[in-house]
């Protein structure tokens, strides 16, 4: 059965399932085309399945002419239906793994995805688990759910790896075809199986020896980012109580050429990876009564630097002799990062529901992100005319130092700046009117 897969996987006659097209799977699904499988997309979104079947793509990082060549020559179809599953071979599984409200992990996609997978297993069938999830997950949550019913044989008539990815979206160097891949199995044989097929596709694979090892690797990725960010955030008060530089510092640690990593201080910590991979890892401690402080530590530190910066700009307006209550604040960058569209778990929602809470008259300017809904649930609209606005403004805060931003005039027009990423440079270090972290 394995020797057949292999075989099948080599001469990429085995037929490919990717569940869940998003910034993971539809990347992933075009590299497996373009390498020779034929690939069936499954997503529960018709507007997705749609958008596909007429050869349009949905996600910045994968080119509509990629897409349409592909669906025209049938090497990529897609569809809503699961029991397209009974046709295929190979399937990787790249769903969402969002925290809850009360930070648990949210495993409600993974179990929507494996429990419709499970209904049309059979034998000879490669699965590989994708999305970002406690060390565990693929043994004890999901291996059951496609053995129980089917009667399947893990390592002997089903064979299931997990692979942890690594899309980071919009950038060009490192992408799905070219990043290393690691890859994990429940038995030597799974992760033989998933190798095979993924070195067909993509350039490296990195084989581990289970499924945990797997699992615990891309948690390490993202928490010792989170842990490192929540140390410079940490730096940035200290530097404040002693009255340093904390970029000058920064910057004369990165001259070190080896045994140091720059990370650089900000408003808090944004996107749908790093504030949350880390909790999956705490949470699953938790079950094995280990509490892990330096991610509970770095967590608590990140998520309280919205409100340092809010006292900031209290400061600021304070030094004007105006209070934080009925002043105009415009917050200048609303998106988690420069230069992306993506407000989730973006500190500028904290700063402005803190900055609201305190009376100020907020608004906001994103050039990539035209309205938001703030954590209060109020609708907004990005300013029109962002100059007016910052000359108008009592106080601008920077939030997010998106690239196309002409500093040099906010710093001339503004009354008073608070800048949370030194995007003023040391012209704005050194201008009474602007406020650092
Ligand atoms: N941040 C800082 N200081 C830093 C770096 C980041 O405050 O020195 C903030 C950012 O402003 C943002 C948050 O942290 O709010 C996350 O930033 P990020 O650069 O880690 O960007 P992400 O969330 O897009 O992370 C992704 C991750 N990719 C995957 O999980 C596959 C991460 O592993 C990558 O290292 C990162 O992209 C990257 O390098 O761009």
């Amino acid at each position: 059965m394995k020797d057949k897969l292999i075989s099948d996987l080599k001469e990429k006659k085995a037929r490919i399932a990717v569940l869940g097209l998003g910034y993971v799977g539809l990347p992933l699904a075009v590299v497996f085309a373009e390498a020779g499988f034929d690939v069936i997309g499954i997503d529960p979104d018709v507007a997705k399945i749609d958008s596909l079947n007429k050869g349009i793509s949905y996600i910045p990082d994968v080119p509509t002419e990629d897409v349409a060549k592909l669906v025209k020559s049938g090497k990529i179809k897609a569809t809503t239906d699961f029991s397209v599953i009974k046709d295929v071979e190979a399937v990787s599984i790249c769903v969402p793994t969002p925290l809850k409200k009360t930070g648990d992990p949210d495993m409600s996609y993974i179990d929507t995805a494996t429990s419709d997978l499970a209904k049309y297993m059979h034998e000879g069938m490669v699965v590989v688990l994708e999305s970002t999830t406690y060390p565990g997950t693929t043994r004890e949550f999901i291996l059951p759910m496609l053995t129980e019913k089917s009667g399947l044989t893990v390592g002997e008539d089903l064979f299931l790896s997990f692979s942890p990815e690594r899309v980071d979206p919009g950038r060009e160097d490192w992408t799905t075809i070219n990043t290393p891949k690691v890859l994990g199995g429940i038995t030597e044989a799974c992760t033989e199986v998933a190798c095979a097929w993924y070195s067909g596709a993509i350039e490296t694979v990195v084989p581990v020896s289970s499924t945990e090892a797997a699992e615990m690797s891309k948690l390490l990725e993202n928490t010792f980012r989170m842990i490192n960010i929540g140390l410079v955030n940490e730096l940035a008060i200290m530097c404040d109580r002693l009255d340093v530089d904390v970029w000058e510092v920064i910057d004369a640690a990165a001259t070190k050429p080896f045994g140091f990593m720059k990370f650089t201080p900000g408003p808090g910590l944004g996107g749908h990876c790093i504030p949350i991979d880390p909790l999956y890892l705490s949470w699953k401690l938790k079950s094995v009564n280990y509490n892990a402080r330096f991610i509970e530590l770095a967590s608590e530190i990140n998520t309280q630097m919205p409100r340092y910066v809010t006292s900031k700009v209290q400061d600021a307006l304070n030094s004007n002799r105006k209070a934080i209550n009925g002043s105009k604040v415009l917050v200048l960058g609303a998106a988690y990062k420069p230069d992306v569209n993506d407000l989730r778990e973006s500190p500028a929602l904290d700063v402005i529901a803190l900055l609201a809470e305190k009376g100020a008259d907020v608004s906001y300017h994103d050039p990539y992100c035209p309205s938001l809904k703030s954590l209060d649930g109020v609708m907004m609209e990005s300013v029109a005319d962002m100059f007016s606005a910052v000359e108008k403004a009592d106080c601008v805060v920077i939030i997010t130092d998106h690239s196309e931003y002409e500093y040099g005039a906010v710093l001339e027009k503004a009354q008073l700046i608070v800048d949370t990423r030194n995007a003023l440079g040391k012209a704005g270090r050194n201008n009474p009117k602007v406020f650092g972290l």
